[in-house]
């Protein structure tokens, strides 16, 4: 190893009396939020970068302040919190101190660093954040709907299903300093002021929570949509998923009345202030134009029912009768919304339009995504028009089998004839192509007359991997594809059929390529907050979260989420907070595996390596790999990942205990499952036999090779091609990284024929698939009915993209110190992207021409990393230039390098 700090030295310096220490940059809260207002945490946690340009590599102190005024100058005083200088390296995640913050709460906070020669740096940018209403007690509003929809009168489903609409007027008589509309639903609703959609990209909102437990708020800042004299406050109000329909047709789908929960608080720059809250002086009506509404179903709009007006000042609502109002329940938490909501985030035009029958045309928008239409088409009045939607079409047929029972179409009745212009509100549709009858026929579809509204988790997306593989790029763009499709506020399974939950086995496969590819720790850790409240009092972890009462076993790998999620994250993250929120879920969790096992062996029910390719026994769905073995092998891992919890929180004794229940478990595993020369007693072998068994560490180390050629030898038997499920696959890449063995991960990436990821592109595919063969060009689609063209678990796999392509790994929690290592093969020349860290991006692009390897690295200020090089020629690289013995390097300083050297092998 060579030390490479003295590459840092290069790097011409002023002299450190001359030196100015720039200021640090990005500051966040939590888990990423800059100047939020509504925010959710009432000891925010701070975090800051130090800047990528400046001169200073790493810190070695830093000072938080935190005040209720703004900072004038360098030397203002900080009158909630002062945090001193501390002596730390620490830039992420630091916990507020100061005196308690309370609802509503605006503050400033600024940062400085002292750098490795102990200056200080100038005090960042001051930035504000706003506190929402953090409780029950804050607010004043109650629940409030149309008297149609009380339980008493016995509602009809029509009638809970049909949309309602409210509003209130109020007059502003001074000139407004500052309004925040604090707002909810038990359902989803459209808020409105003055006749203006509060927040035109929002959708869906508040999203989805375990209702019976919390409920997320959200906050708008509605100071300048206020006017001198009359005032509208509106909404339109519908079931989502509060009360709609949640799996198959059941008895209990649009049997809750849907609520709205507003308080908007005005302070007038006279000091004076004013609140309106939802109360029984709103009115209400369900006469609107939205008659129906349903997430799986689709939304029934009339366009005769239109209510010019309805939500603005001046409209005659004599005929809409008082809201009726139930008060709060003290049981259900009223919580600032803790992550970004769904919004529209792209408008995706038309690339085709096919007429396809008489007043009958199928739209092609290219990708298959999420969301909902906008169309502008000439309508006859009296005559329906429908849209129906579809993931794909074979031979022209449109292919609406797989969504099951879920309608998934609009329609809109045309009150005149004439164009008309439709959007849904309250639905939402996993499909490419579109299909709308029922237009005046007279007139010749064009491209124009649609476009789609792409929604999802407003997660920044990285776009952070490209290389000079034209399909792999399209493979990691179908990735992208699948992870925007189904973060819809939760992580669903898929995003059009009938189903659209929270699974978690398949949270498991994708949750650390997601943190990859997007800005989605809040989204992640939000989602675990549900976990731990879904989670009953034996520590059985559903099987999606939220759960509704549907499927109500338990199974592992799957539940194993409580474990594995936080742990990923912390190692992503380097936030302690994501452990010690979660660590009496994972000690629950590890009581019902218990409760499954005996003498160490678990016999929890599991979907198995659900979805394995050429399945031989009858399970089908769930693969051949033996399920007590799955069960176990899942037992030990989460022993194993609370151990290191424990460790982590300093919690020492916990952690010894564990550690030995580990090896307690590993030795039954082995001894229950295995013959001496590794074969399984009983059962097949499978590739994830030996997957299981190798990545969570569960052969004794004198025995993983012998394991490891068990799992070649599988290999070899199906020509390279994967034999995995949703349990495996996320396994495959790093086990046979770890052995040394990443040609054969470009192998399986390159396989072009089925089971592989690029089968999927040869057949079109624009997302990742739930089967490996969900469809193909030749014999169409896969006759099962579950058969999602957007399932993002088998996305797995460009998690590899990021650690084995490029090559960085976090070394230390947190990626405080990285681990470089690209994984060189013939099939790519180039590749080149950016790993995310809590400490800026990681820089890699490598380019091969005729064996010389040109790599171009940038490692983040206040991080260390080490590099190593597989298959360099020895002797021949350079590093900025200068000769340099070795090709592996330890300890390299923050900093740009150029590493250049001859390749063997490639
Ligand atoms: C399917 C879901 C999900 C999977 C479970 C076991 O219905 O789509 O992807 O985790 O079953």
């Amino acid at each position: 190893m060579l030390p490479l700090l003295w590459l840092a030295a290069c790097t011409a310096q002023p002299p450190a009396s001359q030196a100015i220490v720039e200021a640090p940059v990005k500051l966040k809260l939590g888990e990423g939020f800059s100047s939020p207002i509504g925010y959710y945490e009432s000891t925010p946690r701070f975090s800051w970068l130090l800047p990528q340009q400046g001169q200073s590599d790493f810190q070695t102190a830093y000072q938080i302040q935190v005040s209720g005024q703004t900072f004038t100058n360098a030397d203002t005083a900080a009158d909630l919190w002062d945090s001193g200088k501390v002596f730390s390296s620490q830039t992420s995640w630091l916990d507020y101190q100061g005196k308690p913050l309370k609802s509503r709460q605006k503050a400033y906070w600024r940062v400085r660093y002292w750098n490795e020669q102990q200056q200080a740096s100038d005090w960042s940018d001051t930035q504000e954040f706003e506190l929402g209403l953090l409780d029950n007690t804050d607010w004043q509003g109650k629940w409030i709907g149309h008297p149609d929809t009380a339980l008493l009168t016995q509602p009809t489903k029509e009638i809970l299903a049909t949309p309602q609409y409210l509003r209130k007027t109020f007059r502003v008589n001074r000139p407004v300093k500052q309004a925040r509309l604090y707002v909810t639903a038990k359902g989803v609703f459209k808020p409105f002021i003055n006749g203006n959609i509060v927040a035109p990209n929002d959708v869906m909102t508040p999203g989805w929570t375990p209702y019976q437990r919390r409920i997320e708020t959200l906050t708008y800042d509605i100071t300048e949509n206020l006017t001198l004299g009359e005032n509208t406050l509106a909404a339109s109000l519908a079931g989502g998923w509060y009360s709609g329909r949640i799996a198959n047709l059941m008895d209990i789908d649009h049997k809750l009345p849907p609520r709205f929960l507003a308080q908007l608080e005005i302070v007038y720059q006279d000091g004076s202030s004013q609140t309106i809250v939802t109360d029984e002086s709103w009115k209400s009506s369900q006469a609107g134009p939205i008659r129906f509404a349903s997430n799986y179903d689709g939304e029934r709009y009339d366009q005769a029912m239109e209510m010019p007006g309805w939500n603005a000042a001046g409209f005659d609502d004599a005929s809409w009768q008082a809201a009726i109002s139930e008060p709060l329940d003290p049981q259900v938490l009223l919580r600032p919304k803790r992550h970004d909501p769904i919004r529209m985030t792209q408008t995706l035009p038309a690339v085709s339009v096919e007429v396809t029958g008489p007043g009958v045309a199928v739209f092609d928008f290219g990708q298959n995504m999420v969301g909902v239409p906008h169309i502008l088409v000439p309508a006859i009045a009296g005559q329906p028009i429908r849209i129906r939607f579809a993931e794909a079409l074979h031979k022209g047929e449109f292919y609406t089998d797989n969504y099951r029972s879920a309608h998934s179409t609009d329609y809109y009745l045309p009150a005149k004839t004439g164009q008309i212009e439709y959007q849904p509100t309250f639905t939402f549709h996993g499909y490419r192509y579109m299909e709308v009858s029922g237009f005046d026929s007279s007139q010749a579809p064009s491209t124009d007359w649609a476009n789609a509204l792409v929604q999802h988790s407003d997660i920044r997306l990285y776009n952070n991997f490209s290389s000079s593989s034209a399909k792999l790029n399209q493979l990691s763009q179908n990735v992208v594809w699948g992870m925007r499709s189904n973060f819809y506020d939760i992580p669903l399974d898929c995003p059009q059929r009938d189903e659209r939950l929270g699974w978690t086995g398949d949270a498991n496969a994708f949750l650390t390529p997601s943190m990859y590819m997007a800005d989605a720790y809040g989204f992640w850790s939000a989602w675990l907050q549900s976990v731990r409240e879904e989670q009953n009092e034996q520590g059985m972890v559903p099987l999606y979260i939220p759960y509704v009462k549907w499927i109500t076993w338990a199974s592992s790998g799957w539940g194993d989420a409580a474990t594995i999620i936080p742990w990923e994250l912390y190692q992503l993250t380097g936030d302690l907070s994501i452990l010690q929120d979660n660590y009496a879920m994972m000690l629950g969790w590890l009581d019902y595996h218990k409760s499954q096992s005996e003498n160490h062996i678990s016999h929890m029910k599991t979907f198995g390596d659900w979805l394995q390719p050429y399945p031989v026994s009858e399970a089908a769905n769930r693969g051949d790999t033996d399920f007590s073995l799955i069960s176990t092998a899942f037992y030990a891992r989460s022993v194993q990942l609370t151990a290191k919890t424990a460790q982590a929180l300093g919690k020492t004794d916990k952690a010894r205990q564990l550690t030995e229940l580990h090896s307690d478990i590993k030795a039954a595993f082995l001894a229950k499952f295995f013959d001496d020369q590794l074969l399984p007693k009983s059962g097949h072998a499978t590739q994830t036999t030996y997957l299981l068994g190798l990545a969570f560490e569960l052969f004794p180390t004198g025995q993983r090779e012998i394991a490891l050629n068990h799992l070649l030898g599988l290999l070899k038997a199906s020509d390279n091609h994967l034999r995995t499920g949703f349990l495996g696959t996320s396994l495959l890449a790093s086990v046979l990284q770890d052995a040394g063995r990443s040609d054969l991960i470009y192998d399986l990436l390159f396989k072009e024929t089925y089971p592989s990821w690029f089968y999927s592109i040869n057949n079109g595919a624009t997302t990742t698939w739930e089967r490996w063969n969900s469809y193909s060009l030749e014999d169409g689609f896969n006759p099962q009915g579950m058969n999602s063209l957007n399932h993002y678990a088998y996305g797995t796999i460009s998690r590899w993209f990021y650690e084995g392509i490029l090559g960085v790994t976090p070394a230390e929690p947190g990626f405080k110190r990285i681990s470089i290592a690209p994984q060189f093969n013939q099939r790519l020349s180039a590749a080149s992207g950016q790993v995310p860290t809590p400490n800026g991006p990681v820089s890699i692009d490598w380019k091969i021409t005729n064996q010389t390897l040109i790599l171009d690295v940038t490692i983040p200020r206040n991080t260390e990393a080490d590099l190593s090089l597989p298959d360099v020629m020895p002797g021949t690289v350079t590093v900025n230039g200068t000769a340099t013995d070795g090709e592996n390097f330890h300890a390299m300083s923050p900093g740009r390098y150029r590493i250049e050297a001859k390749l063997s092998n490639i």
